[in-house]
């Protein structure tokens, strides 16, 4: 939270786009414009400061998959890291220009380039650049990609990660997919703590014959209850029009908040 001389507190806010709301994951390089335009649109004339993140969804996922690159192998690294950043570039490209043509000064930082890993773990990330971006008064835009790796040459940078880095920036992080929060025992859960994990497999909604390189629903999970301790944590329903607004507004809506 920063102070601004006229005494107005600014808050910053960490949107997370899911690729499966933005993307039909299960077909390659697909990409939803109406509900892409409609998010931008929640989150426009919002007074707070705010830093987009956005998945890999049918553009990323793919191409990662092919490649290995979210193992410890990754195979064929220069094509590789060639055609998955392009992929990631085309689909960061049409998410700006819907924002920049609804009014929002949205710049491209792409994710491999403001972060460093080891071994598939992340072990750096450039909070500043992100920070002097905002003081100009930018919107950064930054998305799962391919990154150097220290031990296995390149490995795969998910916004999951990015998230994580910025979380001691943020006073609030968002996670918006394509369900209404997180279930337990098949019901939607307001306040989600630690001792509610394990979760079951009635409670995992996610489609399991698109790919994800970048895993299961624990661990996302696990890393939103380690953001929890920086900041609030929520996730959303972004196909719910109106849910991210009233979220981002404070008003009562759907969704989950997570919590250690
Ligand atoms: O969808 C993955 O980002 P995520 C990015 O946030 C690639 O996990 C390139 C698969």
């Amino acid at each position: 939270m920063q102070q601004e001389e006229t005494g107005q507190v600014i808050t910053l806010i960490l949107i997370k786009l899911g690729g499966s709301v933005l993307t039909d994951k299960a077909v390659p390089f697909s990409f939803d414009e109406k509900v892409t335009k409609r998010l931008s649109i929640e989150m426009k004339n919002f007074s707070d400061q705010i830093i987009v993140v956005h998945g890999g969804g049918s553009f990323g996922h793919p191409g990662a998959e092919r490649y290995g690159l979210n193992t410890d192998k990754p195979r064929e690294v220069p094509k590789a890291t060639a055609e998955v950043r392009n992929d990631m570039r085309r689909m960061n490209q049409k998410i700006i220009d819907i924002l920049i043509d609804e009014g929002i000064d949205a710049v491209s930082m792409p994710g491999g380039l403001v972060t460093r890993y080891s071994d598939g773990e992340l072990i750096s990330l450039d909070q500043k650049v992100f920070t002097d971006h905002l003081a100009l008064g930018t919107t950064p835009v930054t998305f799962g990609d391919v990154a150097l790796d220290e031990k296995r040459g390149v490995t795969i940078c998910s916004g999951d990660d990015i998230m994580y880095g910025l979380a001691q920036l943020a006073d609030m992080a968002v996670f918006v997919t394509n369900v209404d929060g997180i279930f337990k025992n098949g019901s939607l859960v307001e306040v989600f703590t630690e001792d509610m994990l394990p979760l079951t497999v009635n409670d995992i909604h996610s489609k399991k014959e698109t790919i994800d390189v970048t895993g299961s629903m624990e661990r996302k999970i696990e890393l939103m209850l380690d953001m929890s301790e920086h900041c609030e944590t929520y996730v959303v329903n972004g196909l719910k029009p109106g849910r991210l607004r009233s979220l981002i507004e404070n008003k009562d809506t759907l969704c989950t908040r997570v919590e250690r």
